[in-house]
């Protein structure tokens, strides 16, 4: 009896978080009163959505991916994150609950997944996993487990430049930046985290410098030594909700550092899109700077998700 009403104390403080999320959720800022952390932290919410049920009456752990990729020796502000969740095949709504388990050393940014859920409703929710420092490469288990079934992600983790990172020589870089916003989660490491998506914005997924209606603003990643580059791909934020040509950045120059000089190789005036590729001749650079030095709408802040380079 203990168990069961500690697990409904449990149960009711997430249904209750999720609540006061939905409840709270502002309405779009206006262009004179820009509010770019309004939105709540995407890493601390969970998300359901409404499907079909089969009636079996399982409870089935699903992840976003079957394997996650843990870079060892990163910024912790910019731990490997993963889509977690559960879906309901019941004949009627309840309690839907697992257990997360990490092997250690590595952490997990929540022990446990759990909401009321209609039959057939999935929940999902970001689960941030950490590799503390001095952590041995290989393979660990993540675990989501019910009370009749467990999923297995395994996580590995591989030191930066052993990376698979697609040509990115960017890819969980060092980033340092001119001025981090924090009232939200907005760390430079975000530019080089490998995710492009602007959805859950504020939540780590990119940059937002502190200084309103003041540029320019810069973000510079370290190549990890002298590399040949041609190319650098941004993305700004561009969401339906916060879209590019409102909040996105305008104009910026990328710099490439070559023999300890900071030198312009491509310039960008008047962007609306939310990505924009910068080709230019090769250069052989150990790190590279997006200079920002206007943004659209109310011209407030540079916001940047991702950069990348090749
Ligand atoms: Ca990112």
């Amino acid at each position: 009896m203990r168990h069961l009403t500690a697990a409904l104390a449990a149960t009711t403080a997430l249904v209750t978080t999720v609540l006061l999320t939905t409840a709270a959720t502002p309405a779009p800022p206006s262009p004179s009163l820009p509010s770019p952390a309004s939105e709540p932290p995407s890493s601390v919410s969970v998300k359901v959505r409404p499907g079909t049920s089969k009636g079996s009456g399982a409870l089935t752990p699903i992840a976003g991916a079957d394997r996650l990729v843990a870079p060892l020796g990163v910024d912790p502000a910019c731990p490997a994150r993963i889509d977690i969740g559960l879906r309901s095949d019941a004949k009627k709504a309840g309690y839907a609950t697992a257990a997360v388990e990490v092997d250690p050393p590595l952490t997990a940014s929540r022990a446990m997944l759990t909401s009321y859920l209609p039959p057939g409703y999935e929940l999902s929710a970001k689960l941030l996993v950490a590799v503390p420092p001095g952590t041995a490469e290989g393979t660990y288990g993540l675990r989501l487990r019910t009370s009749t079934r467990t999923l297995e992600v395994p996580v590995e983790v591989v030191p930066v430049d052993r990376l698979d990172n697609g040509g990115n020589v960017a890819l969980r870089r060092p980033v340092t930046a001119s001025s981090q916003h924090t009232n939200a989660n907005y760390p430079p490491c975000s530019v080089a985290d490998g995710d492009r998506s602007s959805n859950g914005w504020a939540g780590g997924n990119g940059w937002n410098d502190a200084t309103a209606r003041s540029f320019p603003d810069t973000v510079a990643i370290a190549l990890g030594g002298a590399r040949q580059i041609s190319r650098v791909d941004l993305y700004t934020l561009d969401t339906e909700r916060y879209p590019a040509y409102r909040y996105g950045v305008r104009d910026w120059d990328v710099q490439a550092q070559v023999g300890g000089q900071w030198q312009t190789v491509a310039q960008v005036r008047g962007n609306t899109a939310g990505t924009v590729r910068s080709d230019f001749a090769p250069v052989t650079a150990d790190a590279v700077r997006v200079v920002a030095l206007a943004s659209n709408g109310a011209n407030d802040y540079t916001r940047i998700i991702e950069v990348e380079v090749r």
